[in-house]
Parts: C-alpha cells; sequence; structure tokens
C-alpha cells in the first residue's frame, strides 16, 4: 500500500512537473533579469511587423520586440516585474494578431490593412 502510494505522488509530481516546462517554455532570461518571449503571431508583412513592434513598444515594461516575418516568431524582451508573458499575448491579440494559442480580437483584425489579414491569400 505504503509502495502505491508513493508510486502516485511521482505520478502526480511528474505530470505537474510537465506541465510547469510548458508554462515557461517561450520564455528564457537574460543576465540582467529580463525576460525574452517567443510568441507565435499571425503576422505575414513587413506592415504587420510595424504594426506590431510599435504596439509592443507602448506596453508597459517591454524593452524592445522583434517580428520575424518568415517565421511569425515575435521576440520580446520584457521586465517580469512589470508586465508577463499573458499579458504580452494579450496585447497581441489586441493588435488583431494571433499569439501562441490565443486568437485575434475580431475588432482589431478588421481593422487592419487588407494585407495584412491571414485569412487573405499572399
Ligand atoms: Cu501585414
Amino acid at each position: 500500500m505504503k509502495k502505491l502510494m508513493i508510486a502516485l505522488v511521482a505520478m502526480v509530481a511528474l505530470t505537474l512537473g510537465g506541465k510547469a516546462q510548458q508554462v515557461t517554455d517561450s520564455l528564457t532570461y537574460t543576465k540582467d533579469g529580463m525576460a525574452v518571449a517567443k510568441i507565435k503571431t499571425s503576422a505575414v508583412c513587413d506592415m504587420c511587423k510595424e504594426t506590431l513592434e510599435k504596439a509592443m513598444a507602448y506596453e508597459k515594461g517591454v524593452k524592445k520586440s522583434d517580428l520575424n516575418v518568415d517565421t511569425k516568431i515575435l521576440t520580446i524582451t520584457f521586465d517580469p516585474k512589470k508586465t508577463s508573458l499573458e499579458t504580452l499575448r494579450i496585447a497581441v491579440t489586441k493588435t488583431g494578431y494571433d499569439a501562441d494559442g490565443l486568437a485575434a480580437d475580431k475588432n482589431a483584425y478588421d481593422n487592419l490593412n487588407a494585407c495584412c489579414k491571414k485569412d487573405v491569400l499572399h
């Protein structure tokens, strides 16, 4: 019985450990304590890049951001004491783009320039 309990606790610990790993997956930290997030967006062109990077510049706690148009990955360096990955993902959706698993804000998406819409063929 005791063995079973130990096995159970080990299994739960493993499961929790696995989950924690997933959450921190896209975050790394610099030596000076800044966090670096990589967010997968639905950006398609250089105009998206400008829109997203400008929006991030206005976000509290963001030091810098860079969108790779080819991979659609937005890399954001931010102060983890002032903002969080989740807040930044929401900020991206409010700009009109998908952010990892989150869908773009409908109104913001509708206001995007036609060439920036993910559903339009390029
Ligand atoms: Cu665009």
